[in-house]
């Protein structure tokens, strides 16, 4: 097993990766940005090395420095956590070139999967549903503008480099197209330095539902049940849950039955999650495959008691874990809220800022994935996550009604959060139902 992590992330997942490797017996090496010297994955670290500025390209973006920290410290290996350069083939390459191993699937698999319309041909081949849509890259407007006429309108434009929401246009008209692909492309290109697009047909208001697997790389597949993540609002999700509410239990097993095929069909070797749109008939279409573990995760943990984190480090280290012996059973449901440090009333907008007072939920059923403490500073650098909120139930709405319980009984004093907005969605009469998709919020918005 190894001896020493190195954790190439911050914040609330930076301290979920260091708990596992308490655990396990492994030492862990936080690095962090000058704003984020106080921050609790540095105090809570065995080792912590500054690596720069508190912009991201100056640090947690900046690869000589991440491996400079690991060379000094000696870390057998690199955990990625999300975000920054977790989906980086590049990243992955340089620090197997080091001798220091990578904590995630091969570098290989990552650019494939990265690469939108490559993954949507691979799946293809696998015999997985995907969206009617262009053979790879679409060169220029005028073959967009034919192929758009046999896939019939509305359409989408998509990055191939993409992922979140950029990159992206709907393309209601054939009118429409030439400045929206132009427009995509140029996004692209200022984004992701690859300007490359693709073509689907787009589908109204589908439902986000993703299938967490875990392969050991030789073709050996396990699923750990889906996760419904449609509650989000401009790309960013709100509420995430496991199982998924309101789906026919044929349409669940043929989720997961596709996750586990696509997987096996890459020889997927470490933690990873497939995304999948399911329409109001429950046509169920590969979306993406992505080759990292997802702040999502721990819905999927409360669900089938296995700590993931912990598995993905055993399989990386030893090449083996009592997890790909079989998909392990469920019990009840979770759900997970993300509180951010936004102002609900103010369009959402990210307000770092001076927590003055914390005080979590607790008791039963509650799992709190956080990074603050009274008197740390929220810095403006990064993405607004203060907390991580995951309830269990034996029902959905045991897990619902502790979850209302635990957003009453928390209180986050100095920034303002969106703790009240995840209050008004948990009581809402549609979420209740289970029977709800992508436009929830925006239609609440509108
Ligand atoms: C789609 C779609 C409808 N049709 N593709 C948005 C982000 C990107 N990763 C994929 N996205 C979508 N692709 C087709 N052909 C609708 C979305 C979409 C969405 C997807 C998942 C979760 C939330 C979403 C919110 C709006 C749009």
């Amino acid at each position: 097993m190894y001896k020493k992590i190195l954790i190439a992330a911050r914040g609330e997942i930076a301290l979920r990766i260091i708990r596992a490797c308490r655990e396990l017996g492994i030492k862990a090496v936080a690095v962090h940005s000058e704003a984020d010297s106080e921050s609790l994955h540095v105090k809570l670290a065995d080792e912590d090395v500054c690596i720069g500025r508190s912009q991201p390209a100056e640090s947690y973006l900046n690869i000589p420095r991440l491996i400079a920290a690991a060379e000094i410290t000696g870390a057998d290996a690199v955990h990625p956590g999300y975000g920054f350069l977790a989906e980086s083939p590049y990243f992955a390459e340089v620090c197997m070139s080091c001798k220091i191993d990578w904590i995630g699937p091969a570098p290989a698999l990552m650019e494939k999967m990265g690469h939108k319309s490559e993954a949507r041909r691979l799946m293809n081949e696998a015999e997985i549903p995907i969206i009617p849509g262009s053979e790879g890259i679409v060169e220029g407007e005028e073959e967009a503008l034919k192929l758009a006429g046999r896939i019939g309108y509305p359409v989408m434009i998509k990055a191939v480099a993409g992922g979140g929401g950029r990159g992206i246009r709907i393309v209601r008209g054939p009118d429409d197209l030439s400045s929206l692909f132009h427009a995509a492309s140029a996004e692209a290109e200022a984004s992701f330095g690859d300007g490359g697009l693709y073509l689907e047909k787009y589908l109204e208001s589908p439902r986000h539902i993703e299938v967490q697997i875990f392969g050991d790389g030789k073709g050996r597949v396990v699923h750990l049940r889906e996760r419904e993540c449609s509650i989000q609002r401009r790309h960013q999700k709100l509420i995430e849950e496991s199982p998924a509410p309101g789906i026919a239990e044929e349409t669940r097993e043929r989720i997961l039955d596709y996750a586990v095929r696509g997987a096996e069909y890459v020889r997927y070797g470490s933690l990873g999650t497939v995304e999948f749109l399911v329409d109001a008939e429950e046509n169920v279409y590969f979306l993406e495959m992505n080759t990292r573990v997802q702040v999502e995760h721990p819905v999927t943990e409360m669900v089938t008691g296995v700590d993931l984190i912990k598995e993905q480090i055993r399989l990386a280290s030893t090449g083996e874990s009592p997890l790909l012996d079989g998909n392990p059973g469920i019990s009840g449901h979770a759900i997970e809220c993300r509180i951010n440090a936004e102002d609900p009333e103010n369009g959402f907008k990210p307000a770092p800022g001076l927590v003055t007072f914390y005080h979590p939920p607790g008791g039963p059923g509650v799992r709190v994935d956080s990074h603050i403490y009274a008197g740390y500073t929220v810095p403006p650098y990064y993405d607004s996550l203060l907390a991580k909120i995951i309830t269990w139930g034996e029902t959905r709405d045991e897990a619902r009604t502790r979850m209302i319980r635990s957003l009453e009984e928390c209180v986050i004093e100095g920034v303002p959060t969106t703790i009240l907005f995840h209050l008004w969605i948990l009581r809402h009469e549609q979420f209740i139902s289970g029977r709800f998709d992508t436009s929830f919020i925006d239609r609440m918005e509108r």
